[in-house]
């Protein structure tokens, strides 16, 4: 059955006392920008005719075109509304001042990833939007310092722009999905209280990197292929390369999401504060677990605003099993992993 639009289910949360009048609107002011970047994505082909130019973002990658229309229209609507004091997003190397010079003041901040996948964009691949929102009492005086880890989180999101456009969201009462319906565009409740399945048996990760890769994550794979059909092993292996589309599979049909350490990327290649941290929240709101091998992802502590993770993501029971790894534990410990 069809739910209740977004701003309906909003209304109601904070009726409900679940989430602020604030964030509500911040969410569906970011909603309302999201409409707008699943419209240019669906155009790209036609637009994409007209490209000329290629430039390259902060972290030394080629962005697309869309990478940045994408982020001035997220900073449009946030600017319109005046809720939001800073915007860190992946494609720009400071943190973006949403006040528009405005002295009042906002306890607000997003992170933001405008345009994940984007190299999937010309292949007419899913690709996704990812965001969190967090309350910041104090001034940002250290501006490479704004939170100190992923629990300070209220809210976390992504948006995928795949065969239909969804909005998947929690602000700490569960996991709620949402689908756009084109014809009104406006987002209605589809998927209420998402829980993500103890165990799966799909597992996701750019396999061409596995000599590079630790021994520990060697050894899991090795365990992902082995001939076990009592345990739904060997595993299948699915990889998009997009992280929203892997991580959007990964959630609802349980499985394993594993982004590690590389011999290019030493320190693994998704971002902190606008990939992992606001997928672990949502991992974690559906009853998973997130990791960096040792540590729960909203527990590393926050160095810089582009600062990456090797990320580690899925269902509970198959994301322990590569955390007993890394403890030197047999493979099926289940005691449980208090995070
Ligand atoms: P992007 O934000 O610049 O698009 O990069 C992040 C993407 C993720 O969506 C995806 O999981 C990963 O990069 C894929 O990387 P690789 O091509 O190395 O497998
Ligand atoms: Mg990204």
């Amino acid at each position: 059955m069809i739910g209740n639009s977004l701003v309906q289910h909003m209304n109601a949360e904070v009726q409900a006392d679940f989430i602020s009048t604030d964030l509500a609107a911040i969410i569906l002011d970011i909603s309302s920008a999201a409409i707008v970047v699943s419209g240019i994505v669906n155009r790209n082909v036609f637009d994409s005719l007209n490209e000329d130019k290629q430039t390259i973002n902060t972290h030394g990658e080629r962005q697309h075109r869309l990478d940045i229309q994408a982020q001035d229209i997220f900073i449009s609507y946030l600017k319109k509304s005046e809720k939001c004091k800073y915007l860190i997003s992946e494609e720009c190397d400071d943190i973006i001042n949403l006040m528009n010079g405005n002295l009042q003041e906002s306890v607000y901040s997003v992170c933001l990833d405008p345009l994940d996948g984007s190299s999937n964009i010309d292949v007419n691949v899913s690709v996704g939007s990812i965001f969190s929102i967090f309350c910041q009492q104090r001034q940002l005086i250290d501006r490479w310092n704004p939170i100190s880890s992923g629990q300070e989180q209220r809210v976390a999101g992504y948006f995928l722009y795949g065969t239909s456009t969804m909005l998947v969201l929690s602000y700490g009462h569960g996991v709620h999905g949402f689908t756009l319906d084109v014809n009104v565009k406006e987002f209605r409740l589809t998927h209420p209280y998402i829980s993500l399945p103890k165990t799966g048996a799909i597992y996701a990760i750019n396999e061409g990197n596995t000599e590079d890769f630790p021994l520990q994550i060697r050894q899991y794979l090795a365990y992902c292929k082995q001939f076990d059909p009592e345990n739904n092993l060997p595993y299948k292996s699915r990889y998009v390369g997009s992280m929203v589309a892997d991580m959007h599979r990964t959630l609802l049909k349980g499985g394993i999401f594993l982004y590690p350490s590389t011999g290019m990327h030493t320190n693994g290649k998704l971002r902190l504060l606008y990939e992992c941290n606001p997928m672990a929240y949502i991992i974690e709101q559906a009853g998973g677990l997130a990791i960096d091998g040792m540590r729960p992802i909203l527990h590393i502590p926050v160095l810089n605003t582009h600062q990456t993770v090797p990320f580690i993501a899925g269902s509970y029971n198959m994301v322990k099993n590569v955390l007993n790894l890394y403890k030197n534990e047999s493979i099926n410990n289940h005691l449980y992993y208090s995070c």
